[in-house]
């Protein structure tokens, strides 16, 4: 089935310079880029992006992380691509993310994990209504 899925490239990811590296993958497999734009994510977008984690001990550091400087977010479009672009950025702490994905590839943290990838067709279209 067609889906689309919402990804962001994080702070750390946008200031490494591999915003490109990261797009080219999803190109590279075949999915579609159908919108892009670079933006700042202001407080109350993380408290709503993150609703789920903000009473969580390490929402703080994680606002403090995903506030702190431009992020690329994207609508990824394609066949089973809410499944395909979550495989393809690994397990959400880099230090677990099998090599050949994005967060195995350029990760060693959890509190900068390059990308954020939804985990399924309905956060994704949460998400892509907060960000676009
Ligand atoms: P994911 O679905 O892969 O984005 O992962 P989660 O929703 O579980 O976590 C969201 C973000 O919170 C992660 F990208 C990293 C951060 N996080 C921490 O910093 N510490 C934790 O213990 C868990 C998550």
């Amino acid at each position: 089935m067609i889906e689309k899925t919402f990804i962001f490239i994080k702070p750390d990811g946008v200031e490494r310079g591999l915003v490109g590296e990261v797009l080219r993958r999803f190109e590279q497999r075949g999915l579609t880029i159908s919108e892009l734009k670079k933006m700042t994510v202001s407080g109350d977008l993380s408290d709503k992006h993150y609703a789920e984690h903000i009473e969580k001990p390490f929402y703080a550091g994680l606002k403090e992380y995903v506030t702190s400087g431009p992020v690329v977010a994207a609508i990824i479009e394609g066949e089973n691509s809410v499944k395909a672009v979550r495989e393809m950025c690994g397990a959400t702490n880099p230090i677990e993310s099998a090599p050949g994905t994005i967060r195995g590839d350029f990760g060693l943290t959890l509190d900068a994990n390059i990308i954020h990838s939804s985990d399924g067709t309905e956060s994704a279209a949460r998400e892509i209504s907060n960000f676009f």
